[in-house]
């Protein structure tokens, strides 16, 4: 029920009003509309107001009297206290207290939808609407609102407060019913809860559209994705570190055929290097500590401790997870996915492998301080776990291959070269055990798929990211929302327009903050971003200084570009200014690979290696522009990291372009990861972040508020002083609005419906409800004379 219906006796009136000024007076309609700009009729009837104190936080006040410029309120507590009446912004009537959608409040202003949203919160109503967007609030605990019974109770239409699943229900039905793709589109930052709101989607899916056993499947997916791909991180004992984008086939019936999965930029820097307190992936604990003997003895395992890789961060647990148990959780949904026994012995062989490449150390041969492996139980057990000679290894790890011209030149390794060339074989072991395991995955879930054409897509991205250090990652992250957010603007706005041109009403264009001008800082070419952070990359004197000289030469004249001193650079994003540093962004954009490490995976006796080394090869066969890195010393010719990953990102706009969306947006409210915290300054920067206080005013600027003309007149039509309540609905709509004043600016008269600008309601609504009141007070007194 809306909340414009019944309640009328929570709402506290005051006794003074004049309903005829009440008629003729404009409300203020937008919340960005501060004290100062409300009409004087309108400052009379705003009863209760937030006050913003000095740690930012907002509180509620009643308004006890404005003089002047300045207003008395009285705060929780008791406490009085004068301001001036300009810092006020407007709070809703209680009766709007913890309305299940944004778009109900009369004023929409910041603290407001943090105070709803925090009422809702209080009572573990974590989801909220803002118009079509959902926003689930992380309570980090149980919530009883899941499970077979609640999924019923979607399916069944009988529970219609805000959740995961209605969003899942309603993607189902307006599959079947417009046989169009449809897409889930989850956001928020690190810690947010996307990765549980994804699997939540997936469960109400599953349920319902299970039957044929491969829903299990791709339910079990998760365990074997998040082992491999989700670490520790200050942020999230969970943190996924790579995107991830799971399309659910569906066959005429509504019955699950089969699924396929895309991941998206895995963060493979974390397996040979993490920060304190962080973890590398879990599946390497995991392993560690649930191997069998038998596992152990043929792995050369030892424990967790022993891994240089993992003991750089000085942190090898998590709190309530027991490595072990997940461990077999894994084998079994491996098992489950397909994935033969002996596979499974390659896939942990390469994870030991990875470790002991950790701890190969190198030691000086020369005096002009080349180096080469020392020949130990590390060396050879890395040998023997990918199948090659521990004499191509001990090679391969301190020579190095250079094409110049026709010629091959051969090079030794000084130290830090030599453990450049560890890493990024430890790396690009495991990234391509990823994404193996990623294609085993959709093998086994194309079983018995039928393409019907019809799918859900479930998307579940890093979302915004700004630290106090924002590398090479945090650029391409933000990049990839920043597409995000223009195909949330843009589908929204269509959203807005479709339903006004439906109902025949006039339709005038809203603007809206594009993000057009800072995507193509990025696209732009020759002179963007990314072409000019490729052209650098293919420099050999290139350095990370030099890259930012050339990105402030080029790009200083736009506008959402911003120079800084040395290797800083800021672009404004939509969703805030992020500086970065360009440390790291030409070697992590490179990602070299050296044609002798793939030369040695393809020697290899075990097939892993060398389905890698060919998975490699393939890879550097595409077409490059320009005289790809070669002089720089490696000889693979490959995409660039940023190249490859915005043609992943066109291909999966392309793919979302195609479907229709369902956005969730996830808001952690507070970094400690505890439940029943809310603070306030967190949320609200999220709620700007995630774009849906734009959301809010988008609707705002157009007319969020609709009612059917037919519950217009039912609930209004007694005030009309004319009796004409036996006309047609719309007739007695008109005579209503009429009879009120309202600007015909602020309404529009549609075939169903009649659309209001944000307020406006609000004008008739206190009308009414003081109306009532009169009537009641006369009732009681009435009834207080006759005793
Ligand atoms: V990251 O960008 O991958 O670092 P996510 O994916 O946004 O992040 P995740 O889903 O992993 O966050 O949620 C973090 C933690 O919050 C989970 O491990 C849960 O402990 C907790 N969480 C999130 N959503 C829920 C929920 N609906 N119910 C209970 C939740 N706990
Ligand atoms: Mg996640």
């Amino acid at each position: 029920e809306s909340p414009y219906s019944g309640h009328v006796e929570h709402q506290s009136l005051s006794d003074d009003m004049d309903t005829d000024a009440a008629a003729t007076m404009p409300l203020p309609q937008s919340d960005e509309r501060r004290w100062s700009d409300t009409s004087a009729y309108a400052r009379k009837k705003i009863l209760q107001s937030w006050i913003q104190l000095p740690n930012g936080n907002w509180e509620l006040g009643k308004i006890l009297s404005t003089s002047g410029e300045e207003s008395v309120l009285s705060l929780a507590e008791g406490k009085v206290i004068k301001v001036m009446s300009e810092t006020l912004v407007p709070a809703n009537p209680d009766i709007l207290d913890g309305v299940d959608d944004l778009m109900q409040l009369s004023y929409l202003n910041e603290p407001s939808v943090l105070y709803n949203l925090n009422y809702r919160y209080n009572q573990d109503m974590i989801y909220t609407k803002a118009g079509p967007v959902l926003v689930a609030v992380n309570p980090f605990k149980e919530v009883p609102l899941y499970g077979s019974s609640y999924i019923e109770a979607y399916r069944k239409r009988s529970n219609d407060s805000p959740h995961v699943y209605a969003i899942a229900d309603t993607a189902i039905r307006e599959m079947i019913r417009d046989e169009v793709n449809q897409s889930i589109i989850i956001s928020g930052e690190s810690g947010a809860g996307k990765t549980e709101t994804a699997k939540i989607a997936m469960q109400y899916l599953a349920a319902l559209g299970g039957g044929s056993g491969i829903e299990y499947e791709i339910l079990k997916t998760n365990p074997i994705l998040e082992a491999f791909g989700n670490a520790k991180t200050l942020r999230n004992d969970n943190s996924s570190r790579f995107g991830k984008l799971i399309e659910i086939y569906f066959s005429e019936t509504g019955k699950i055929s089969g699924a396929q999965v895309q991941t998206f930029l895995l963060e493979k820097s974390r397996v040979v290097q993490c920060a304190e307190g962080e973890r590398s992936y879990h599946i390497f604990y995991q392993l560690c500590a649930g191997a069998s003997p038998a596992l152990r003895e043929k792995l050369n395992l030892t424990s967790a401790h022993e891994y240089k890789y993992l003991r750089q961060s000085n942190c090898y647990s998590i709190s309530g997870v027991d490595d072990a148990e997940r461990f077999h959780t894994v084998k079994e949904a491996l098992d489950i996915v397909h994935v033969s026994k002996e596979d499974q012995e390659s896939v942990f062989a390469m994870l030991a492998a990875v470790l002991w490449l950790g701890n190969v150390s190198f030691t000086v041969i020369d005096n002009e301080n080349h180096v080469e492996p020392v020949a130990d139980e590390s060396l050879s057990t890395v040998a023997k776990l990918i199948g090659c000679n521990s004499n191509d290894l001990k090679l391969s790890l301190s020579k190095r291959n250079m094409r110049v011209g026709k010629d091959t030149i051969v090079q030794k390794l000084t130290l830090p070269q030599a453990i450049d060339a560890r890493d990024a074989l430890a790396k690009s072991i495991y990234s391509c055990l990823f994404d193996w395991l990623v294609e085993q995955i959709n093998k086994s879930l194309a079983v018995g798929k039928r393409r019907t054409g019809r799918s859900i897509s479930i998307l579940d991205i890093y979302g915004f990211e700004s630290f106090n250090k924002n590398s090479f990652e945090q650029f391409c992250i933000n990049y990839a929302n920043e597409r995000l957010q223009q195909h949330f603007n843009r589908h929204l706005f269509k959203l807005e327009q479709e339903e006004y041109i439906q109902d025949g009403i006039d339709w005038t264009r809203v603007d809206f903050e594009d993000n057009q001008d800072c995507l193509s800082l990025f696209e732009k070419k020759p002179l963007g971003l990314l072409s000019l952070l490729d052209e650098e990359s293919t420099f050999p004197n290139g350095t990370d200084l030099t890259l930012a000289n050339k990105l402030k030469q080029h790009l200083l004249s736009n506008s959402c570009f911003r120079g800084a001193r040395e290797k800083l650079f800021t672009v404004v994003h939509y969703a805030g200014e992020v500086t970065y540093e360009t440390t790291g962004f030409l070697e992590k954009n490179r990602d070299l690979l050296h044609l002798d490490s793939i030369q040695l995976l393809s020697s290899c006796s075990c097939h892993l290696p060398q389905a890698f080394a060919s998975s490699m090869l393939i890879q550097s066969e595409k077409p490059v522009v320009g005289p790809l890195y070669k002089a720089g010393g490696a000889d693979s010719q490959r995409l660039s990291v940023a190249t490859k990953f915005k043609g992943q990102l066109f291909q999966l706009m392309q793919r979302l372009g195609n479907t229709t969306p369902h956005f969730i947006r996830c808001i952690k409210p507070n970094n400690v990861q505890s439940p029943g915290l809310y603070e306030q300054g967190l949320v609200l920067q999220q709620l700007r972040c995630c774009g849906v206080l734009e959301v809010v005013r988008i609707s705002r600027s157009g007319f969020p508020t609709r009612m059917s003309h037919q519950k217009f007149a039912r609930r209004y039509c007694f005030l009309l002083v004319e009796n004409i309540a036996d006309k047609d609905p719309l007739s007695v709509s008109v005579a209503i609005l009429h009879q009120f004043n309202i600007l015909p600016e602020m309404y529009q008269v549609g075939y169903t419906k009649l659309f209001f600008r944000t307020g406006q309601i609000g004008v008739l609504e206190d009308t009414r409800n003081r109306t009532l009141h009169g009537i009641l007070r006369v009732q009681s007194s009435f009834r207080g004379y006759k005793a």
